[in-house]
């Protein structure tokens, strides 16, 4: 809403003041990619339940951040200018501009003054710093390591652009290429990367996936000697089964194993092992995992069981992986199902065993986790800040050079190298900074690097001394709650946790994890309940749905579909459920003229007979549902909330409708002009709450701004009543129930009440009226 915007009510959060652990609320959407086809209904649900507690948490005191960015740089853009021949700076603009517009459209309460992109100089300068920081302290380092190839687009690829091992653009089979690559190490934070996620407030299946991934396993390095004398030395395995050990009946290495070229120049099956070894130097691990059927190739070299003395063949197959454990293994195909698979296949021996308990080689811990690559061979990226002498050493780009500007001088079209190294103005800066024959590296930084510190450069995003005051940081970290979608479970996460755990090793940040709560929402798919894709013509733009029914009403409607992390299919009969209940509303405060006969009951369906007044009806109901609202807001359950206020609104409704008497429309009155309800809806329609409050209600300053409503817990423990029980239109009595008691359970009440059950045949009815806390009228 432009008012919002002209009064600046949600601007500058991230300069409160007083902000203390107790009193701070930060909140954080995982900051979108900002792509050229616009807002996806698929970001309006969680960043409209963001929104809300970011709307609830104000109300309620807290000192909310809630700030807004973009993660600009990556490939995406940069295919669409391979393609189009248009600079991803316009069109990554472009796109942020659309989203902009979009997300302001739904009314999401972000600080726009925190603002950053993660293309933009003022921020990548951080993320070069950064990268020094970590170069400084020997985490940042070169070295030489495969990389995807395409052969025939004769480019270097991301590993999102191998589908299936083959180019995503071309279908041909992608190899591996080695070419030297920036690692951050990661490695060394990894046991606290475990330890640390048992404080975090997340799913549990994120932590066991973060778990898994860094992968920790405890077992032993055993040595088997050589039988044939030529080869020297052992062949050492890691086992974390050594108990297996009198089981074992054969040895497998990988392909890449040092050994081989030793073993090969040994063997009668030299010219074999060389094939087979070529042939697996084109896959990567993934396809060696995913691998089924796996292949081998026998050596002609023994070794001798430690434990049993017997003589063990040999083979080299690509089940075994290059870069874990010791790249050998000993195989017991008796107790492992992989082993088995190749042993049927190669015929080998399968043989029984007991549990061996005494330590045979030494202890060993094993960890899955490599460190992070961040080396991109892409144009669309922060280049890495670092220029190479004349004699080929690296040295990082002095800080007064900082921003290390993005040329823009770049051609487009694969060439099969960095794009970087066809731009004439950087080859030329390096020159006139650092003297001739010096280059820079040409090299990008992984996009993962940008977006896993940005919720850091948030707590204080225009300053250009430093990445983040060290005030701000310890005002506003950790954050409080993240809102991130399932497919970032693994490497975002675990690269953040990274990045806080070094900068508060190098003492800029006083936390040792960055998110203590964190959810995931789920999917919104199609109508016909697929996944949203333009092929499948399934896709609903968020845009289309506010102009036919309004911002409220797309807000309200995601919020109604079901629990959040759970996915959804979209309906759109539920979408005008949605919009009536808020045109209700509107006439509630006389907008619309009201149309009674269409409110709850038809004039026929009103019971006839004594209605007792219960006065206080409305009031309970009022404050049940302030209560719960509120509860269920915390709980991230806004699908109970609105279903809490459409009851009240019924309430509210009926007792508008169905009672004259002057203490009944004093409660209406009331209710009226507490305004309790309009602000417990204000969070989900915030556009209109406004509207009705200002224009209708004549208040000078925004609804946002007021205080969450109290509620009397008394009042709703004295919230019993008596309620009158009509079978077929006569009154046989009265029943004590809880006022919020559903229908259903009242029923079933009466059905086993003895003053009303001889009325009611086996408990056999045709209809109940149930007018709420008035009356029940059974029809038998
Ligand atoms: C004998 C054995 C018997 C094993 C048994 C397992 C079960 P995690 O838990 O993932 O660490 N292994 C070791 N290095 C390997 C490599 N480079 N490539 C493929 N497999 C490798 O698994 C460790 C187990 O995986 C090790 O324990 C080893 O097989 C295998 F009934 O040794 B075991």
């Amino acid at each position: 809403m432009k008012i919002w915007e002209d009064e600046k009510i949600f601007q500058d959060t991230y300069k409160q003041v007083d902000v203390t652990p107790d009193s701070k609320m930060y909140l954080l959407y995982a900051f979108a990619y900002p792509s050229g086809s616009g807002l996806h209904v698929g970001h309006v649900e969680p960043v409209t339940a963001l929104d809300i507690l970011a709307r609830y948490y104000r109300s309620i005191g807290k000192k909310v951040f809630f700030p807004v960015g973009w993660d600009a740089f990556g490939l995406p853009a940069e295919n669409y200018a391979v393609k189009t021949g248009i600079p991803p700076v316009k069109t990554t603009k472009d796109a942020i501009d659309t989203f902009s517009r979009q997300i302001k459209r739904i009314g999401v309460s972000y600080d726009w003054g925190t603002e950053v992109a993660t293309c933009h100089p003022g921020y990548y300068r951080w993320t070069q710093w950064l990268f020094l920081q970590l170069y400084k302290k020997g985490l940042a380092y070169k070295k030489l390591a495969p990389v995807n190839w395409c052969p025939s687009c004769q480019t270097v690829l991301a590993n999102e652009q191998v589908v299936e091992g083959l180019c995503e653009r071309c279908d041909t089979k992608v190899d591996l290429k080695n070419m030297n690559q920036w690692f951050f190490k990661i490695t060394d934070y990894k046991d606290e990367l475990i330890e640390g996620l048992d404080k975090l407030d997340w799913p549990k299946a994120t932590k066991q996936q973060q778990i898994n991934w860094i992968g920790k396993s405890h077992g032993e390095l055993i040595k088997f000697p050589f039988v044939n004398t030529e080869i020297e030395g052992d062949l050492e395995v890691f086992t974390t089964r050594p108990d297996t050990i009198e089981g074992v009946t054969f040895m497998v290495i990988s392909p890449e194993h040092v050994l081989v070229p030793t073993i090969a120049s040994q063997s009668s099956n030299n010219i074999e092992i060389q094939k087979y070894v070529e042939k697996c130097a084109k896959d990567t691990d993934e396809e060696r995992q995913i691998n089924k059927d796996k292949t081998g190739v026998f050596t002609d070299a023994y070794v001798k069981n430690p434990v049993t003395n017997e003589k063990i063949p040999v083979w080299i197959s690509n089940y075994v992986l290059s870069g874990y454990g010791t790249g050998a293994i000993m195989a017991v195909p008796f107790t492992d199902e992989r082993d088995r698979a190749f042993a049927e296949k190669y015929d080998l021996e399968i043989k029984e065993h007991g549990k061996y308990k005494k330590l045979v080689g030494k202890k060993e811990v094993q960890y899955k986790l490599r460190d992070w690559l961040i080396s991109r061979q892409r144009y669309w990226g922060a280049p890495i800040p670092i220029v190479y002498d004349p004699q080929g050493k690296a040295h990082p780009v002095k800080k007064e050079h900082l921003p290390w500007l993005l040329p823009t001088d770049v051609d487009f079209k694969p060439t099969g190298e960095s794009p970087l190294r066809l731009s004439k103005e950087f080859i030329d800066r390096v020159e006139k900074l650092y003297g001739k024959g010096w280059t820079p590296e040409y090299d990008t930084m992984d996009t993962f690097v940008d977006s896993s510190w940005y919720y850091l450069r948030y707590t204080d995003p225009r300053n250009e001394e430093e990445f983040a005051n060290i005030d701000h940081l310890k005002k506003w970290m950790p954050v409080d709650f993240y809102m991130i979608g399932p497919e970032h479970i693994v490497l975002h996460l675990l690269y953040s946790r990274f990045f806080t755990k070094f900068l508060r090793d190098e003492g800029y940040l006083s936390v040792d994890e960055p998110f203590s709560k964190m959810r995931h929402q789920g999917m919104i798919l199609g109508p016909d309940h697929r996944k949203m894709s333009k092929s499948k013509g399934n896709v609903i733009n968020p845009d289309d749905v506010m102009s036919e029914y309004g911002a409220d009403t797309l807000r309200m409607y995601e919020m109604f579909l079901g629990p959040i992390d759970q996915d959804k299919p979209w309906n759109v009969d539920s979408v005008q459920g949605l919009y009536r209940f808020l045109k209700r509303v509107w006439r509630m405060y006389g907008l619309i003229p009201p149309q009674s006969q269409t409110l709850l009951l038809t004039k026929e369906e009103y019971p006839k007979g004594e209605v007792v007044d219960n006065n206080d009806n409305l009031t309970i109901a009022l404050h049940h549902t302030i209560k719960k609202v509120g509860q269920d807001i915390e709980n991230l359950k806004f699908n109970t909330a609105i279903s809490a206020m459409m009851e009240l609104l019924n309430e509210w409704e009926s007792a508008k409708l169905l009672n004259g008497s002057i203490a009944n429309n004093l409660t209406v009155q009331q209710f009226n002009k507490s305004n309790k309800f309009l602000k417990i809806l204000s969070p989900f329609a915030p556009f209109m709450t406004e509207e009705i409050w200002r224009n209708i209600l004549k208040n000078k300053t925004s609804i946002h701004l007021e205080p969450w409503p109290e509620f009397d817990e008394d009042l709703l423990k004295q919230s019993k009543i008596t309620l009158p029980v009509q079978i077929n239109g006569k009154v046989r009595g009265t029943i004590e129930i809880e006022i919020q008691m559903k229908e259903e359970d009242i029923i079933k009440m009466i059905i086993e009440d003895e003053n009303f059950s001889k009325y009611i045949h086996e408990g056999k009815y045709k209809k109940v009226i149930y007018v709420k806390g008035k009356i029940v009228n059974i029809i038998v």
